[in-house]
């Protein structure tokens, strides 16, 4: 019996018990697309502009939305009807990383009330279990899963090692809410003990820091092509920013070739995994 991520999206789907990695999964086996687009510019017209140019490549628009200058709530809208229109989930990546009763305040309240349109977001697991408690006391009501950061793709990232593997126990204690992980590689079995049953085991992998043109940026990003991190590492996701719309977000035809040629390689890269 082949791993579960050496089986189609399709069949993981089925066995999903989280609504929304159930749904993430049969949109990504619909759209034959395993890439996420992370929509990282600042004025509210670019990023309805992007996100309506590279919806139909995409099986999931991951966002800041406290990045944009000139946030007004009616943006929520448009931006429902677009993954409507395009057929797409919303992943907020917000990194909650405070005590149980403030992330669910955050999460649910403020400006931005992210629990309500945003189908996943993510936290920090730096806090232990309680961050979990917080946020699935709002999200769960809501059908809504979580991802841990359980790796990063920075240089001299401190999520490493123990701190991974207790990521992964917090996650394996509460598989109602969180799906899965931000991470450069596969996270089943990672820190089970004998009696933990993890043959099984099916956590999502969202994986950022992917590019096909450069090996990292400035400020230290670090990039791996499509090849490594579907093929090579087993991950679920590519998450891509700027390697799809670069410096400059009015360039709307390049950033649909851009966004093309991404998902062309990510599925190449999954095919290639279901065949070896
Ligand atoms: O480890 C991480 C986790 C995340 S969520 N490394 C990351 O780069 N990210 C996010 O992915 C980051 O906040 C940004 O929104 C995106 C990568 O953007 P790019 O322009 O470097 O592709």
């Amino acid at each position: 019996m082949p791993y579960p991520y050496q089986q189609s999206y399709a069949q993981r789907a089925l066995k999903q018990t989280n609504s929304t990695a159930k749904l993430l999964l049969e949109t990504m086996e619909r759209k034959k697309s395993n890439l996420a687009v992370s929509v990282d510019v600042t004025k509210t017209k670019d990023f309805l502009a992007i996100i309506d140019v590279v919806g139909p490549f995409v099986c999931l628009i991951k966002t800041h939305i406290d990045i944009l200058e000139d946030f007004k709530h009616d943006l929520i809208q448009h931006l429902q009807d677009l993954s409507v229109k395009h057929d797409f989930l919303i992943f907020e990546d917000r990194k909650f990383a405070d005590i149980g009763n403030t992330v669910a305040l955050q999460y649910s309240s403020g400006v931005h009330k992210i629990a309500s349109w945003s189908h996943i977001t993510n936290a920090h697991p730096v806090p232990g279990p309680s961050i979990i408690a917080g946020l699935s006391s709002v999200g769960l009501p809501l059908g809504r899963g979580l991802l841990l950061l359980a790796e990063m793709s920075t240089k001299g990232s401190l999520a490493t090692g123990s701190y991974t593997e207790n990521a992964v126990r917090m996650a394996r204690a509460h598989r109602d809410f969180v799906i899965g992980f931000i991470a450069q590689r596969r996270m089943d079995g990672v820190g089970a003990t004998a009696e933990d049953a993890v043959e099984d085991e099916d956590f999502l992998i969202l994986t950022p820091g992917v590019g096909l043109d450069t090996k990292g940026d400035a400020m230290g990003q670090q990039y791996r092509t499509p090849k490594e991190v579907v093929l090579d590492s087993g991950c679920d996701v590519i998450i891509v920013g700027r390697g799809i719309y670069g410096n400059d977000p009015t360039l709307i035809d390049a950033i649909a070739a851009s966004a093309k040629r991404y998902m062309a390689e990510g599925w190449a890269a999954y095919l290639e995994r279901l065949s070896s």
